[in-house]
């Protein structure tokens, strides 16, 4: 039941706010009383302590609340055009892409290129990249040289759930296990 909503919150959050006729602000915030409201009619029965559990317990805390507790966003893997308001900072000098044998040639020469997302995701660590990379099929793990990218002007944005950000990833700065 709760993945569901989860899974159900992620995508209005996300990629369809207007699916059920909830509008996101420029910085991806929506109404709580609003979400509920419209979420309900969608038939998910939901009510404030429910929500707050769900973002609680969400695995990978895709959710924040705002300190006012009257909204709620996505942390991050938007394809809705949205602006976080993250400040760019400094990453590792080693960050991961988790993915799948299968975009391996592709990425080779594109290099990472954020797709339907609004930007490129990276992960603190191997084991994390290898779940993300799970989804896609057989998982591969791409170590980034971000201290390089860094020092070469490229921005990075961490967010509320731990995830890096940024806007993409030319194949130079890629190994290739
Ligand atoms: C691949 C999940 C071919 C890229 C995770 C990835 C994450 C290319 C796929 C978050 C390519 C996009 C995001 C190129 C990139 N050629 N394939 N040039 N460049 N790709 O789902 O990073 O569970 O949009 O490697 O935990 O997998 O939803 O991105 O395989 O944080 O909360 O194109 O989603 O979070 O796939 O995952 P995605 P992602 P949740």
């Amino acid at each position: 039941m709760s993945t569901q909503t989860s899974k159900f919150l992620s995508y209005v959050l996300r990629h369809a706010p207007e699916s059920i006729g909830l509008s996101l602000d420029r910085q991806g915030w929506a109404e709580i009383g609003e979400l509920l409201e419209k979420a309900r009619i969608e038939g998910h029965v939901l009510d404030l302590a429910g929500l707050q559990r769900i973002v609680a317990e969400s695995d990978k805390k895709r959710f924040t609340i705002s300190e006012d507790g009257k909204r709620i966003r996505a942390a991050q893997g938007h394809s809705v055009n949205v602006d976080l308001g993250l400040q760019p900072s400094q990453p590792p000098d080693t960050l991961y892409h988790g993915t799948a044998t299968r975009f391996v040639e592709s990425i080779k020469t594109q290099g990472l290129v954020a797709g339907s997302r609004q930007q490129v995701h990276l992960s603190n660590d191997v084991a994390t990249a290898q779940n993300v990379g799970q989804r896609h099929g057989k998982p591969v793990v791409l170590t980034i040289n971000t201290g390089r990218m860094f020092a070469d002007g490229q921005k990075f944005y961490f967010t509320d759930n731990s995830v890096w950000l940024t806007d993409a990833v030319p194949a130079s700065y890629i190994s290739f296990p």
